[in-house]
């Protein structure tokens, strides 16, 4: 590909030209995909109010760039290797001309049931096929998808059909998940007794478990597919209509549905893929996360087949059947490009080498990392015993709100370092504040990480709340858009980043709201009030402390604690259960009523040495309890 960086110095003089004018650089960059009409104008913002176009009135359909794009020149290649759970289970090759099938297949049974342009569809399935075939057919018809990580619980998904009012969810009989088979239909069921605006459920079949089938709403993936053609013409969308929303936490309870638009996001997920990895035309690629994710939408289905790669989709956890598993598969596909989560590496990492050994390993030439800082000891590990030394690590820094990777290594060929994210991507300009907004210009700073330019796949809105997105991003420091994120540049000029500065954290990979966390606590009908913080965990990055008033009412502490976990995990989903919970008297608060998280977070690292000033607090004597009951 013409945009394609084959060394360091061509980085170089591409983050040059893209910053010296980007209008050329990124049109230039647009100029390599099918747009049935050209922009007008190639980037427009005003980031007071949050208004970014990216290729204003051009015309186009993401999926005709991949799947028109590639029908003739890699028609025979498989887009999608699909591996199941079970490694005794075979597995499924789509080539790209029979992705184009079934995406058009399944673009027509959409329109049969009543999706047009615009409409919501709530994609709640696992790790199956059908789960990209579903993303993929709702931008061919111009719906809006909105993926929901299939771990959530039914009463997340209610909020988020709700909240976006979709008309139509896609889903699957179950989802098998290592040892265990997880009903999924039957989550959905329960969140719909919440919800209005579903006219039609679709349930591909995966385990065979029995389900129910509400006559009228629910229909089978199998026969309804099995009713129309293969072919469709794909719907004309502006380059800013919607193709995705995705929910992700926030500082504030509720989580906000991210929405990215159809030109910019194609033209970024697709430079950022290829030159980070340095895909070549025949590598074989592997993300390991959800398409649930923001790294699943961007790096498992758009980039990488926007790309003509063939990508690898796993269904699996990565210690089942052993903690061999990733490697295997490694070696089965011959797998080039190869990235997963820090988390992930610790957990490995943990059962020593004995599950590595056995596997050769010799077809990895790059190592991905993202969703969390990776610490220098797992990141040599990588290095060591799974890239044997000789495969570069990028540690890929980003956000479901930017869409795509922005500080990274292109693999290769920028020098690297353990946990550094190392240089921006050509077109990224990020730019470090003090807490007053204050520029912190040069090398060795350290401070909240900002972006001071439009990127393509930026978020454009929070959906159905725009106020929300400028209070948000656009509010902290005038005229940037805020990470949320500490980063500290080194004399090298390379970015570190040390995590997040507001009140998300970051458990596994995943994030989540200290304030969502909380409010499901609060759902327990004996909690009083409860202060959610994240601590060090080795494995996880952070796990989940929390800190709860309540009543005991003759229970134990110890089944009190399981009732806690049990309505966590009833409302948001198993990911964001506590790890620790201590019952406290009371909460640190300042005389304001603010509760003083600080505290709360020294005593939950086990650091009580260095709490400040305690005598300003409106309850000062709390504070000795909490350090007395600490887990
Ligand atoms: C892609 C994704 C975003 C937050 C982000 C930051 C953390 C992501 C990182 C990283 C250190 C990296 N994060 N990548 N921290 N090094 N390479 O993860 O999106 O789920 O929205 O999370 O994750 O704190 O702000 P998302």
């Amino acid at each position: 590909m013409l945009t394609k960086i084959e060394n360091l110095s061509e980085y170089f003089l591409a983050y040059e030209k893209s910053v010296a004018n980007p209008e050329t650089f990124w049109g230039r960059v647009a100029n390599q995909f099918f747009w049935r009409k050209k922009w007008d104008k190639v980037v427009d913002y005003n980031f007071e109010k949050a208004d970014v176009k990216w290729f204003e009135n051009a015309k186009l359909n993401i999926t005709e760039n991949i799947l028109e794009r590639y029908l003739y020149t890699l028609g025979d290649k498989p887009a999608i290797i699909w591996e199941p759970n079970d490694p005794k289970e075979k597995g499924i090759t789509l080539t790209y001309k029979q992705l184009f099938e079934k995406v058009c297949e399944f673009s027509n049974v959409l329109k049969k049931n009543g999706i047009e342009k615009g409409d919501r569809v709530i994609i709640y399935m696992p790790m199956i096929p059908e789960a990209a075939i579903a993303m993929l057919a709702c931008a061919r018809v111009g719906a809006v998808h909105s993926v929901v990580f299939a771990g959530f619980s039914s009463s997340a998904l209610a909020d988020r059909v709700n909240d976006c009012e979709a008309k139509m969810v896609l889903t699957s009989d179950g989802n098998f998940r290592g040892a265990k088979s997880i009903p999924v239909k039957e989550v959905v069921d329960e969140a719909l007794e919440k919800c209005t605006t579903i006219e039609k459920v679709i349930v591909a079949q995966r385990t065979k478990t029995e389900v129910t089938m509400k006559a009228g709403r629910d229909l089978w993936w199998h026969e309804e597919t099995a009713k129309v053609d293969t072919q469709h013409k794909a719907e004309e969308m502006d380059s800013e209509d919607m193709l995705f929303i995705l929910y992700t936490s926030g500082s504030t309870g509720k989580p906000k549905g991210v929405v990215h638009t159809t030109g910019g996001y194609m033209v970024y997920t697709q430079y950022s893929f290829q030159n980070v990895f340095q895909y070549n035309s025949d590598d074989v690629y592997w993300c390991t996360a959800d398409v649930g994710w923001i790294t699943g939408h961007s790096y498992i289905v758009y980039g990488p087949l926007l790309s003509g790669a063939t990508t690898i989709m796993f269904e699996g956890v990565p210690t089942y059947p052993d903690a061999g598993r990733f490697w295997e598969i490694c070696d089965k596909y011959k797998v080039n490009q190869f990235y997963t989560a820090p988390t992930a590496i610790r957990a490995l990492q943990a059962f020593g080498l004995d599950p590595v050994t056995p596997y050769k390993l010799d077809s990895l030439k790059v190592l991905g990392t993202v969703g969390e800082p990776i610490n220098e000891e797992a990141w040599h590990w990588y290095h060591d015993h799974i890239g044997k030394g000789k495969c570069p690590i990028v540690d890929t820094w980003w956000q479901t709100e930017t869409g795509g990777i922005m500080i990274s290594p292109l693999a290769g060929l920028t020098p690297t370092k353990p946990a550094y994210a190392t240089l921006p991507l050509p077109g990224i300009r990020p730019i470090i504040v003090d807490a007053e907004g204050k520029e912190l210009k040069g090398n060795g700073v350290q401070g909240n990480l900002c972006i001071n330019f439009p990127w393509p796949s930026m978020i454009r809105t929070t959906y159905g709340d725009h106020q929300r997105c400028i209070d948000t991003y656009f509010s902290t420091y005038k005229g940037m858009y805020f990470t949320g994120d500490g980063v500290k540049r080194d004399e090298d000029g390379y970015y570190r980043i040390l995590g997040r500065v507001d009140d998300v954290i970051n458990v596994s990979g995943h994030r989540m709201g200290t304030a969502e966390v909380e409010n499901a606590i609060n759902e327990h009908p004996l909690v009083v009030e409860s202060a959610v913080v994240g601590y060090p965990h080795e494995i996880k990055g952070q796990g989940i402390y929390a800190y709860v008033i309540c009543d005991t009412e003759g229970r134990t502490e110890a089944s009190l604690k399981d009732e806690i976990k049990a309505t966590v995990n009833k409302i948001i989903g198993p990911i964001a259960k506590p790890d620790k919970i201590q019952i406290v008297p009371g909460l640190p608060k300042t005389r304001s009523g603010k509760i003083m998280r600080r505290i709360l977070r020294k005593v939950a690292e086990n650091d009580t040495s260095s709490l400040g000033d305690t005598s300003t607090l409106l309850n000062p004597e709390v504070v000795d309890e909490i350090i007395k009951g600490a887990q």
